[in-house]
């Protein structure tokens, strides 16, 4: 199966999850619970249910069940974070996934509430998961938590806003895009193996793919924002340097940027040669992340 249509299953895999537990539009608060429903199903690429799914495949020769339910966990945290990146306060967006941004299509109120009860929403559909010995009960929830956190996601996106205007170095630009977009991806890969049982070595190397994964998304993610437009991308394009951000480009720019985001991609497949033909699918999953149109 080619990477597109793979990426088609899982999304159709994950939203069948995500249909199941998310509130019914009709519950109350209806308007609350549509937005919900609005910010998770609305399109989307599910790379990060793609990268769960395929570390647990590379231990477990299948996704077992519990899988999809952390997959979708971790995309309701997703989308969580893109609600609130497109708020006015944060990078004031009104395109998401081709569609006007949940403040836009509701209002800011329910954006923020929306984008709140996504992230703990998240943690309600982890919880349950049974986690195989010798990992503690709580240990997908520790790795989301973690990742998502002020030492990773929301800690990478304030280190963003206050490099608005400043003069990015590499190591700023790393350090940033590592907890930024990084922690999270690498956490959906964490998360996949730990549920499928994985040992210490092989958590090791999932992680270790995640990682330069992760950080090799945000810096292709750099590029399409410099090289694409709002049509291509389904979001506003331009913004890192319209806003004088410090980004990979402004780093290294375009050619260069490319070149870095490759040799990680090289460095996450080093990392998982032990898996040989089990880690096929992850392979194509980073070759993706560095060649993708959108
Ligand atoms: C806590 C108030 C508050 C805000 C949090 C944490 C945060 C805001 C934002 C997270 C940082 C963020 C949005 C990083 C961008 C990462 C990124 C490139 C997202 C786009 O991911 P894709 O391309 O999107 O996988 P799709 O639409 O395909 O799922």
């Amino acid at each position: 199966v080619n990477i597109s249509d793979h990426l088609a299953a899982v999304a159709g895999r994950v939203e069948t999850e995500l249909d199941r537990l998310l509130p019914p539009a009709s519950e109350p608060p209806a308007t609350l619970h549509r937005a919900m429903r609005y910010a998770v199903m609305g399109g989307g690429k599910r790379l990060r249910p793609a990268l769960c799914a395929a570390a647990a495949e590379c231990m477990a020769g299948c996704v077992p069940d519990p899988v999809w339910r952390a997959a979708a966990a971790i995309e309701c945290l997703h989308a969580y974070s893109l609600v609130h990146d497109d708020l006015p306060a944060m990078d004031d967006d009104t395109l998401r996934r081709g569609r006007p941004t949940v403040h836009i299509a509701f209002d800011e109120a329910t954006a923020i509430l929306a984008g709140d009860a996504l992230l703990t929403f998240a943690f309600e559909v982890l919880a349950p998961i049974p986690v195989p010995a010798p990992y503690a009960a709580g240990a997908l929830s520790l790795e989301l938590a973690t990742a998502a956190g002020s030492r990773g996601m929301v800690g990478g996106q304030s280190a963003d806003l206050a490099g608005e205007g400043r003069t990015a170095t590499a190591e700023s630009v790393e350090w940033t895009h590592t907890r930024k977009t990084g922690a999270l991806i690498r956490a959906a890969c964490r998360i996949g193996a730990i549920a499928a049982g994985a040992d210490a070595a092989s958590l090791a190397a999932l992680s270790r793919y995640g990682e330069c994964a992760g950080l090799a998304f945000q810096i292709f993610d750099d590029v399409l924002d410099a090289t694409s437009t709002p049509e291509q991308m389904g979001k506003s394009t331009g913004r890192d340097a319209s806003k004088g951000k410090a980004g990979a480009v402004a780093v290294w720019g375009i050619e260069g940027a490319r070149r870095r985001a490759s040799a990680l991609v090289d460095e996450a497949c080093e990392a998982i040669r032990v898996f040989g033909a089990r880690g096929a699918r992850l392979r194509d999953l980073a070759a993706f992340v560095v060649s993708r149109p959108a």
